[in-house]
């Protein structure tokens, strides 16, 4: 199948894009590479030294002799994105291209208009692209576990069945966000939604937890094709600045109690997740919505985990609690399903299996990297 991955220069994207390449997919990467930028303007980088996007498409050809086309350009940008579509005519489009940090759109007024307006209408450009041109592409589009945030009942996926004064419905599932940046992903979900009624397009809502480890078999090649490793306050998300932290002997950074649960999963099943939703597309007209994580933990049961892992390879890893710099439940009912994805064949990876390997070794390969300076939090959701 031709498959376009927006956002393939990012995280997720990357190794996304290598993988279906490798299974046989035609594969695009459309990226604006802005999220380059923004690393300069916070000055902070990956942990692991991530060669520019021409120089790693022309490492994987020359290592496979698999050709990935490029469109480096911003889909907020209407006409060039309608016109690379044109160029490409994929059959699935995989959206990973959005502004993604919760901190990131919590700095202050002007991030969280651009993370919305970035993620919004790009998304909305999106959808008009696909009625205007290619009406029965796939939209493959990464939401987020944090869309519904923390309600006291169980999460469904994407929908809940609902009595009310005598008569039932089937309505999408309550939204309770976390961050401006979560938002837009509820925003973009009520979009797609609304999109795929009206016009009879077909979307998948993959709402992923927080992704975690950095190796997979395509990204693993080589080192000009090895994936970014964020670890930073605004970037770095919570096991992946852990296991850094150990690396470096700082404490992880625990935000409050710690008893915070959220859904994971490896990178690995990232992109299998994604093949599995573009074997098995959508029928026009649905909107459907998976839950795309493995396991369920509490923040403070990762660093448990880390610390365990870090002492097992010789390190002294403490714990810290900070002030929770975010407005959140620290203790919390959190239950959610993810059977669609399982029942569909993903054989998930456990991360008492990976944490090592995955994690923990790149963590200490490319520790020199450290600038401590940027483990802290500084972003506050709190009133000044
Ligand atoms: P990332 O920042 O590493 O990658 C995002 C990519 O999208 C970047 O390369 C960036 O340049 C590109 N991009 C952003 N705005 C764009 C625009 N307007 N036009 C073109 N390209 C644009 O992020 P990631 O961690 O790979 O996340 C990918 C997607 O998965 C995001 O939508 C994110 O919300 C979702 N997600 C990520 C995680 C996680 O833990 N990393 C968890 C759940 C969901
Ligand atoms: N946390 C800490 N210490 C840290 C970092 C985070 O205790 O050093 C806590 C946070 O307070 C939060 C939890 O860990 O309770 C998760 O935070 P995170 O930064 O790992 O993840 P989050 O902000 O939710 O965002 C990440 C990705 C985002 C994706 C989301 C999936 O950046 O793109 O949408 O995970 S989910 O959380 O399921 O919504």
């Amino acid at each position: 199948m031709k498959v376009l991955v927006i956002g393939g220069d990012g995280y997720c994207g990357w190794a996304t894009a290598l993988y279906l390449s490798n299974k046989g997919h035609d594969v695009g990467i459309l990226d604006n590479l802005s999220r380059r930028d923004w690393d300069s303007q916070l000055g902070v980088n990956t942990l692991t030294p991530i060669a520019p996007i021409q120089k790693r498409i022309e490492r994987w050809k020359d290592l496979t002799g698999k050709n990935i086309d490029l469109f480096v350009g911003d889909i907020t940008d209407y006409s060039f994105l309608s016109q690379a579509l044109r160029q490409f005519e994929p059959g699935a489009i995989v959206h990973f291209g959005e502004q993604r940090s919760a901190p990131y759109s919590m700095i202050d007024r002007e991030h969280a208009v651009f993370t919305q307006v970035n993620n919004v209408v790009g998304t909305l450009n999106i959808l008009y692209a696909m009625k205007e041109d290619f009406p029965e592409c796939h939209l493959v589009k990464l939401g987020t576990m944090g869309e519904y945030g923390t309600p006291n009942i169980d999460i469904e996926e994407g929908y809940i069945t609902i009595e009310h004064n005598g008569r039932t419905d089937t309505l999408p599932y309550p939204k309770q966000p976390g961050s401006f940046y979560h938002l837009s992903k509820v925003h973009d979900s009520h979009n797609i939604h609304f999109a795929c009624k009206i016009w009879g397009l077909r979307a998948t809502d993959l709402n992923q937890g927080v992704v975690y480890g950095v190796l997979t078999d395509e990204t693993g090649m080589d080192e000009l094709l090895i994936n970014r490793l964020d670890y930073d306050g605004v970037f770095g998300t919570a096991l992946n600045r852990f296991c850094i932290q150990a690396a470096i002997g700082h404490p992880l950074t625990v935000y409050g109690k710690g008893g915070q649960t959220r859904a994971f999963l490896d990178i690995r099943d990232t992109i299998r997740c994604i093949e599995i939703a573009i074997e098995n597309p959508a029928y026009a007209g649905k909107f459907r919505v998976f839950n795309q994580f493995t396991e369920l933990f509490s923040v403070g049961d990762l660093a448990l985990m880390v610390k365990k892992a870090g002492n097992s390879l010789g390190l002294n890893v403490e714990i810290d609690h900070l002030e929770n710099p975010r407005v959140e439940l620290e203790e919390h009912y959190f239950n959610a399903k993810n059977t669609n994805l399982l029942d569909l064949g993903l054989q998930p990876h456990k991360l008492s299996d990976s944490l090592l390997d995955s994690l923990m070794n790149f963590a200490t390969k490319y520790k020199g990297r450290v600038d401590k300076e940027q483990i802290l939090p500084k972003v506050s959701w709190r009133r000044k």
